[in-house]
């Protein structure tokens, strides 16, 4: 019985300290993590990436070496990826065509204007980090007669958790809720489809290349 009443009374001053230490070492990063979480989440069965306009090192924050990221790409010293060219199109603002923001390719002014960003001589509202980009990858699919592929987007800017898909084209093919697209069982010839996603205020699209004889097969080793 005098077991236990020594036991909780001795280690309630040490514990205090430890409580602190544990706080900050423990708990703090983890409601940072907690906080995070929904961001890093997806919502749906497809994957939702989010990132920050700009953002192309994908550390969360916009630096310096996203500009030079940029730049080199501009520059033709290395081959952009999708979500590249999606996040780091920031240049002209507001975008040509449809698009919100930027003209669908990395130039010097899309380096120039990150830059300026990072360095904190751009506001949010004149660099555009409030606007909906959205893209939908892969950004380019080439599909035999009832070949299926999954789309997922890529959100940058405070897009809604919904989306609404839809194909868009005469020659067809079925899209679900969950971003899977189904190629249509009759393909005629070659034609090409347009898959939108809408997410709030802001479209995405992907294209798909119907083609009766299917993809072509992967290049043959080198071996
Ligand atoms: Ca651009």
């Amino acid at each position: 019985m005098a077991g236990p009443v020594i036991r909780s009374k001795r280690p309630r001053q040490s514990r205090f300290g430890l409580r602190e230490v544990l706080v900050r070492r423990y708990l703090l990063p983890l409601l940072a993590l907690l906080v995070l979480l929904p961001i890093l989440s997806s919502s749906s069965a497809h994957a939702a990436i989010r990132a920050r306009l700009g953002d192309v090192t994908g550390d969360g924050r916009v630096a310096v070496d996203d500009a030079v990221k940029v730049l080199r790409i501009a520059l033709g010293l290395m081959t952009p990826s999708s979500t590249d060219v999606i996040i780091g199109d920031v240049q002209p603002y507001p975008g040509t065509g449809d698009r919100r923001i930027g003209d669908g390719v990395l130039t010097i002014a899309d380096a120039l204007a990150i830059l300026r960003y990072s360095l904190g001589l751009m506001t949010d509202d004149q660099f555009g980090a409030n606007e909906v980009v959205v893209g939908v990858l892969p950004g380019r699919t080439v599909l035999g007669p009832n070949q299926q592929q999954q789309f997922n987007l890529l959100l940058i800017g405070p897009a809604p958790d919904s989306v609404q898909w839809s194909v868009v084209g005469s020659a067809g093919g079925f899209i679900n809720e969950s971003g899977v697209y189904t190629a249509p069982s009759n393909i005629p010839s070659v034609s090409n489809v347009t898959v939108q996603a809408d997410v709030g205020p802001a479209s995405g699209t992907a294209l798909v290349v119907l083609d009766p004889e299917g993809p072509p097969p992967p290049p043959p080793g080198l071996g």
